[in-house]
């Protein structure tokens, strides 16, 4: 009696709860019964009353309110579902789930509809995180496919949707030397939706256009809207600085770098969010299908390695080894890089330079452990499938395992046959660039399948070449080491980017050495990536005066670089130029796919050929400040006797060719390029 009636408003607690109240009130009512054994039951439950009444009851009410709230903790909830939608038919079936919720300790979870099976189910040990494997029927049609996540205290829905599946034919494409690549860093090139540019979380001093290193309200909005400007200037790829969501307030510190924001996207805080002040997965999607409309295929920066400091994950990891190490314990990145190259590195140098944090501020994640190798490879997927994009720059591509590139380049591959990624390893030894591309199998028996990888090394001489610091024949001193590639027409080419000096801003620089510059990038083997504003001559200094405001693309501009009219005349120089060697590429084969063969070098000028089965075309360049006469060896390229080489770029026109050879005159400081015809 006494258990029931007091015990009645437990009844609605549930779980662990419920049953240590009745075996509270069943303990005091044991006593009262072996009590009442030896004759004093009545005098014991009057007892019991009043000391109910006295110093129970405010007690067993604290108690209720305490069970009350207990309850609303036990039950389970789910907060975030990685990857939130997947396909149908997919290369990798079942897909693996990481379930961000609260109480899902011993949870089990069913799916509501018979096309999906849940197996592999696994809960971290503060029940914070739960991973499933979902099998997903090849008969499934698009739509939500919720399942059901239940406990001893309750149950709720984790929602999931299958996505329909991006026509083929349009997205997917893959990148290759018929590309030029375009870097766009998005907070940085225009800003087409002022609404977006303060969200509202973010402090006004996160959104501030007198900050460089605050956001300046860039979005893809803006892109969208210069898209026919891309089109334009020809070139057919654009690469966008990573648009995951990033933390919206703002690093104080003492140091010259505070305050500053995360508006360059390099610290995620959610891998399956768009970036807020950069607009949403529509925006984005609208973004892929218009640039697909024109031709223009698109590369999305991902970011593998590490996440920002306020990513959830660092306060809670899904697993204890999730990340390399805690905000406490964790090694400090020493960026001795050339130990990944060497078989006779220690162990130590090289943990520290695959798990250690970038300047302490960037958490390092463990590809190592199984589940987060499937989270990154399914999230690297689910943004290809849910956008159509054609590509994917890998940041900070050495600083992940080799066996973990492999696992993704083949993900990617397996379900993409064309996809193509790029990774960024910024070293100037070509022995290490080379180390991490793929197609051959290093020291280590690793082949990392990585498609291409940036050409950092050509970047450092072609730079001190077109500055005047070595002479011109340095170009083919550093290209004889292609020898270390496996094919080095798949290396990636990039005239600068977003971590570099601008051109225009080194010691020595001229608009004229600029010009050759953008003409050899073009015009020698690989995949050219181009960095937004050097085709208007844009100056910029290190990092982040390099990420100066596209002008023109910002409210309240007076300067507009997005048309002829608005440029200056070095500007508009400069973009013509390089308007005209990329239209050249584009209309000669031999440019983009074409053997490279040395034909002169001195310290003055280097002149080449590029040749593939339907053509050959010469390039002459000189850098010196008055006219060169450069003989060409054209037997060694296949030109007979009394054919010519034709002037492609208004260059000056030259005899027939004779006794195997033949004179170019080429001018002071230009470039010129010519094609073999009978
Ligand atoms: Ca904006
Ligand atoms: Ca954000
Ligand atoms: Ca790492």
């Amino acid at each position: 009696m006494i258990t029931s009636g007091k015990a009645e408003p437990y009844a609605l607690a549930s779980g662990k709860s419920r049953t240590a109240l009745f075996s509270w009130v069943n303990g005091a009512y044991a006593r009262e019964r072996r009590n009442s054994q030896s004759g004093e039951i009545q005098v014991k439950l009057k007892s019991f009353w009043r000391d109910l009444l006295m110093i129970g009851l405010p007690a067993f009410l604290l108690g209720a309110v305490g069970a009350v709230s207990a309850v609303a903790q036990t039950e389970p909830s789910v907060s975030k579902v990685e990857p939130p939608s997947w396909w149908a038919n997919h290369t990798i079936n079942p897909v693996r789930l990481l379930v961000r919720g609260r109480n899902l300790v011993e949870a089990r979870v069913k799916a509501n509809r018979p096309e999906t099976v849940v197996s592999e189910v696994r809960v971290n040990r503060e029940g914070t995180y739960l991973f499933l494997s979902l099998q997903i029927s090849a008969a499934a049609k698009p739509g939500d496919y919720p399942l059901t996540v239940q406990t001893a205290a309750g149950r709720t829905t984790i929602p999931f949707r299958i996505e329909s599946s991006l026509d083929v034919a349009t997205n997917f494409r893959g990148v290759n030397a018929d590309d030029v690549i375009y870097l766009i860093m998005t907070d940085r090139f225009s800003d087409g939706d002022p609404h977006n540019n303060s969200p509202g979380d973010a402090p006004a001093a996160a959104n501030s256009r007198q900050n460089p290193r605050a956001f300046h309200g860039g979005d893809l909005r803006g892109v969208i809207n210069h898209l026919s400007y891309l089109k334009e200037l020809g070139v057919t790829a654009i690469w966008l600085t990573p648009w995951y969501d990033n933390w919206n307030g703002v690093n104080n510190c003492d140091r010259p770098w505070c305050p500053n924001t995360s508006y360059h996207g390099y610290g995620a805080i959610d891998y399956y969010a768009v970036e807020d002040h950069f607009g949403d997965l529509a925006v984005l999607r609208e973004l892929v299908e218009k640039a697909h409309t024109l031709g223009l295929k698109v590369i999305q920066d991902q970011v593998a390695n590490h996440i920002s400091f306020h990513h959830p994950w660092v306060k809670e990891p899904p697993l204890a080894d999730w990340l390399h190490g805690t905000v406490a314990h964790h090694q400090r990145e020493r960026f001795e890089n050339s130990v990944l190259l060497s078989p006779h590195a220690n162990v130590e140098s090289v943990r520290n330079t695959l798990d250690g944090w970038f300047s302490d501020d960037l958490p390092d994640l463990n590809q190592e452990e199984p589940e987060v190798a499937r989270y990154e490879i399914q999230n690297a997927l689910w943004w290809v499938g849910v956008t159509g994009i054609d590509g994917i720059r890998q940041d900070t591509i050495q600083y992940l395992p080799r066996t973990f590139i492999r696992q993704l380049s083949d993900a990617l591959h397996r379900q993409y046959p064309k996809q193509w990624m790029v990774g960024e390893v910024f070293e100037r030894d070509t022995a290490q660039t080379a180390f991490f591309i793929g197609g051959h199998t290093g020291w280590d028996g690793v082949d990392t399948k990585l498609d291409s990888d940036f050409d950092f090394p050509l970047w450092q001489v072609a730079l001190d070449v077109f500055t005047n610091k070595k002479p011109v024949h340095a170009l083919r001193d550093q290209l004889k080491y292609d020898a270390l590639y496996p094919d080095p027409a798949k290396v990636t080419t990039l005239t600068n980017n977003h971590d570099t000096t601008r051109f225009m801003s080194l010691a020595g620089a001229t608009l004229a050495g600029a010009m050759l510059h953008t003409a050899f990038m073009l015009s020698v083997r690989g995949i050219p990536q181009l960095y937004s504003g050097e085709e208007i001559a844009m100056q910029g200094k290190e990092d982040p005066d390099n990420r100066r405001d596209f002008p023109g693309g910002f409210p309240g501009d007076t300067h507009n670089a997005f048309t002829a009219s608005g440029r200056t005349a070095e500007e508009q120089r400069m973009w013509q130029w390089t308007h005209d060697w990329i239209k050249l590429r584009g209309e000669q084969s031999a440019l983009r796919d074409g053997r490279l063969i040395d034909l002169y070098y001195d310290n003055d000028a280097y002149a080449f050929a590029r040749q593939d089965l339907s053509e050959t075309v010469v390039v002459v360049i000189n850098r010196a400040s008055n006219e060169k006469q450069i003989r060409i060896p054209a037997s060694a390229i296949a030109l007979r006797d009394g054919s010519q080489l034709a002037p492609l770029n208004g260059g000056p026109s030259v005899g027939r060719i004779a006794n195997g050879e033949i004179i170019v005159s080429v001018p002071a400081s230009t470039a010129v390029a010519y094609k073999g015809t009978e």
